[in-house]
């Protein structure tokens, strides 16, 4: 039975009859631009096939209730909950009700029944997709005006302000607004977005995605203290945010301490990358195969940079990377917040198997938890699957 099927069969099983629908929001890999959302920089993510669903119901009483396949557990809250510092995983949901009301949209309740294929904690952007989910069969269920860009800012509102994570836009964004088939580069501080065309089967390619297994969240310190060491590090520079650095030479000779100098020259560099990227993967005067020959060293230097000068990947992560490229890959980075997760390689299709195997051989050999792995297919963004 498929993710569709079951989900209909668990929530009649719940509520005793029918949803009035089903919406999905899937996860993303990064391909590219990392630590640079929050910066006003550049991003370029793509949506997964793996994705969340949820069976929705309007109920005219101001409550709430969810039940996660997943966890199997129900959890119920009613207006006067929404509160920000919600704890658990139904603040991802509570949030965005919380988030919808707050800007002003007319939402009442609902029974929603969820179930997810994307991993959790693996840094494929799990709670975004739940977020995203719960929002878009919202704004259909309640018949609300939400452009897509704004969904993906009431989504990220509810992760920074209501579950407390200081995220950026990409996540969000990435979930609601990529198409089949494309990377979605997205400008943060203007929200001007493009689709890039990502045609890997064209090239022969495949990008796989392998898990480290080592879990990382972002509502841990980690993540906020290299956003705070960015914000402060503009305000010695300066400019209203690291996207604004025009010198980088000039910029590192006025921050007062290496650390402060390893991530701005990250960010910077990295904001450079996500242009060049884009820049090869659009140029339609370049064969397909040419266009990822030349991302492949893009993505290497980012993992180089995230390594070195950000400092977020760890034994796990550099391990597979290292491994990936030196099993024949293009190009192999980690994705996401980092701290653990997951890493991507960029690799001929026939040589992806033996990619796979060599890593697992690696972690093996090391002592590590043995990873997994799937391919990536870039997929489209949120919206509804099923309706009543
Ligand atoms: C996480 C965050 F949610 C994103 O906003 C982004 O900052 C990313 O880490 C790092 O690029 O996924």
């Amino acid at each position: 039975m498929d993710q569709i099927q079951q989900l209909l069969r668990v929530s009649k099983r719940q509520y005793g009859h029918p949803p009035s629908g089903v919406w999905a929001a899937p996860g993303r890999v990064n391909l590219i631009g990392e630590h640079t959302d929050y910066n006003d920089g550049f991003v370029m993510p793509f949506a997964l096939a793996e994705r969340t669903l949820v069976a929705a119901t309007p109920r005219p009483e101001e409550t709430w209730t969810v039940y996660s396949t997943n966890v199997d557990e129900q959890v119920g809250f009613g207006a006067e909950e929404l509160v920000p510092g919600m704890q658990g995983w139904q603040a991802y949901v509570a949030g965005v009700v919380w988030a919808l009301r707050e800007a002003g949209h007319p939402v009442a309740g609902a029974e929603l029944t969820i179930s997810s294929t994307v991993p959790v904690g693996a840094g494929l952007s799990s709670s975004a997709a739940l977020e995203c989910a719960v929002l878009t069969a919202l704004v259909d269920l309640y018949r609300l005006e939400v452009p897509l860009l704004e969904r993906a800012v009431l989504a990220r509102r509810c992760e920074n302000e209501f579950v407390g994570a200081p995220t950026g836009l990409m996540d969000q964004a990435a979930s609601t607004l990529c198409t089949e088939n494309n990377a979605l580069f997205l400008d943060c501080r203007t929200h001007a977005y493009q689709q890039v065309p990502l045609d890997l089967d064209a090239a022969g390619l495949e990008l796989l995605v392998i898990d480290t297994r080592t879990p990382h969240t972002h509502v841990d310190g980690e993540y906020a203290e290299r956003r705070g060491t960015c914000e402060r590090a503009a305000a010695v520079l300066d400019v209203p945010a690291l996207r604004d650095v025009e010198d980088l030479g000039e910029a590192l000779k006025q921050l007062p301490d290496e650390l402060m100098r390893k991530r701005v020259r990250h960010v910077v560099t990295e904001n450079e990358r996500v242009l060049q990227a884009k820049a090869i993967l659009a140029d339609d005067t370049l064969p397909v195969t040419e266009r990822f020959a030349r991302l492949g060293p893009l993505l290497d230097a980012s993992h180089t940079s995230m390594r070195d000068d950000f400092e977020i990947t760890v034994p796990t992560v550099d391990l597979a990377v290292e491994t990936a490229r030196s099993a024949g890959a293009i190009g192999a980075r980690m994705t996401g917040g980092g701290f653990g997760g997951c890493i991507i390689a960029l690799v001929p299709r026939e040589t992806a198997g033996k990619v796979a195997a060599e890593v697992a051989d690696a972690f093996d050999r090391a002592g590590f938890r043995a990873p997994t792995h799937f391919v990536a297919r870039p997929s489209a963004g949120a919206g509804a699957v099923a309706l009543n």
